[in-house]
């Protein structure tokens, strides 16, 4: 039988913990660092490691039949695939965020004003929802410098600790959306026994750690 592929995350927030998670359910592999594939010697699955951006649509296209991402990224990629299981690691929060010093106090105050992103589409849905209409400036990264470079009015941006917001002279101002790691597979894939097999290890680790 064909072996499955499970995308996880190379190197960031989210990479140790999908790791880990993995050698919880018994699966025996190497990590290895260089490679962009690995075997799982003893299951019939194989580790892709990407970059967290990629993994929802490496899914979807069935590149992948299983990652391990979180769901804001899910969300902003919009890609169509099935929430298999909460992970409760990689929790944080999207938030709007604006100079401590700025006049803005309510949502409506943010008409008219521009924000700086890494998640416009989610932004934009939260916008459209609250009948606001605010001018999305989308950046790929360092978001909190955006308000004092004078690029933007306010953020929106994961925020787990407040640290960076803090050093950078910003203050939380709106929830936006909660996340924490999912594991997710491609439309259909739910019946497969190997699937199912691996979700109950999951599932049990998760449950040993309550
Ligand atoms: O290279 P690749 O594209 O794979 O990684 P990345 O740099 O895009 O993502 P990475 O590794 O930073 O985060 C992966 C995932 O971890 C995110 O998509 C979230 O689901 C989750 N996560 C949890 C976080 C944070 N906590 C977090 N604190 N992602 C980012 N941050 C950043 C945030 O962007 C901000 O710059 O940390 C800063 C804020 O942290 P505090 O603690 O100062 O509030
Ligand atoms: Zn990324």
């Amino acid at each position: 039988m064909k072996n499955l592929k499970i995308a996880i995350q190379k190197s960031g927030r989210l990479n140790e913990k999908s790791v880990l998670l993995l050698k919880n359910c018994g699966l025996d592999f190497e990590n290895y660092k260089s490679s962009l594939i690995t075997t799982v010697s003893n299951f019939n699955l194989e580790i892709l490691f990407l970059r967290d951006d990629d993994i929802p649509g490496y899914v979807e296209e069935g590149i992948a039949d299983l990652g391990i991402v979180g769901e804001n990224v899910i969300d902003e990629t919009q890609a169509k695939v099935q929430y298999l299981q909460r992970l409760g690691f990689g929790r944080c929060t999207l938030k709007l965020a604006i100079p401590k010093d700025s006049s803005i106090d309510r949502l409506e105050d943010l008409n008219g004003k521009s924000i700086a992103t890494s998640y416009p589409n989610i932004l934009q849905n939260f916008l459209t929802e609250y009948k606001i209409n605010a001018d999305i400036q989308t950046i790929s990264g360092s978001v909190e410098i955006a308000p004092g470079l004078g690029l933007s009015d306010a953020i929106c941006d994961i925020v787990s600790t407040g640290g960076t917001l803090k050093s950078n002279g910003l203050k939380p101002f709106c929830d936006v959306r909660n996340s924490e790691a999912i594991l997710i597979g491609r439309e259909g894939l739910e019946e497969n026994p190997i699937i199912c097999e691996l979700l109950q290890r999951i599932q049990s680790v998760l449950r040993a750690k309550e």
